[in-house]
């Protein structure tokens, strides 16, 4: 049996990336259905349960995925590459978000700004430690304060997922800046 960790990764693959890697369909909404990746994902070497499902769910360390209340239908709650997926309500962003990279990519950030590469959205932090804990995924950690106060004013739409993560289309030179170091 993979572990959790694994069966967390396949699953942000399948339901942010390519369901149809395993013939899964996913609605408007990024819903699939839990039986059908069950199935699926079986029939290409993964087995999983409801109850594997169910207990990577709740207790995913970021909270990454929703089951519908019915039960019948699981999501990944942000991450998307895929065009067809969840409708985040607009909201209200804190005055500053944080966002974590590495320094290989500073000169092309301060070039055109955060865009969503691979994603839907550019993805941003609330909390400083999150922001340093991606930054180091991609190589040594920076983080970029984005003033997220004065993108709303002047009309960019931010959005939150479930997990707390929030998200936009992309960021401007301007309103971004690189942490001072105390
Ligand atoms: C960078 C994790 C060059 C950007 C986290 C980042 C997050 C640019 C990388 C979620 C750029 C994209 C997303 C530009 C942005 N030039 N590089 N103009 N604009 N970048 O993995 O934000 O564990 O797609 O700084 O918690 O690192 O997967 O995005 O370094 O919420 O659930 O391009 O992934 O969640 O990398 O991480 P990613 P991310 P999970």
């Amino acid at each position: 049996m993979k572990d959790k960790v694994q069966i967390s990764r396949f699953l942000s693959y399948i339901l942010r990336h390519a369901p149809e890697s395993i013939g899964l369909s996913l609605d408007d909404q990024g819903w699939g259905e839990i039986s059908q990746l069950i199935l699926l994902a079986q029939k290409k070497g993964t087995p999983l349960t409801i109850e594997i499902i169910n207990d990577v769910v709740k207790t995913n360390d970021k909270k990454r995925f929703a089951i519908s209340e019915d039960g019948l239908f699981i999501r990944a709650v942000q991450g998307h590459s895929l065009k067809t997926t969840v409708d985040y309500q607009a909201i209200t962003p804190p005055k500053i978000l944080y966002h974590g990279t590495a320094t290989r990519f500073i000169d092309s950030i301060f070039n055109q700004g955060l865009i969503p590469n691979g994603r839907q959205y550019v993805h941003l932090s609330q909390d400083h430690k999150t922001a340093v804990n991606v930054g180091n995924r991609h190589g040594k950690a920076v983080v970029l304060i984005v003033d997220s106060e004065k993108m709303f004013s002047d009309g960019f739409e931010f959005y939150q997922a479930d997990n707390g993560v929030w998200l936009t289309l992309s960021v401007p030179v301007k309103y971004l800046k690189i942490e001072e170091k105390e």
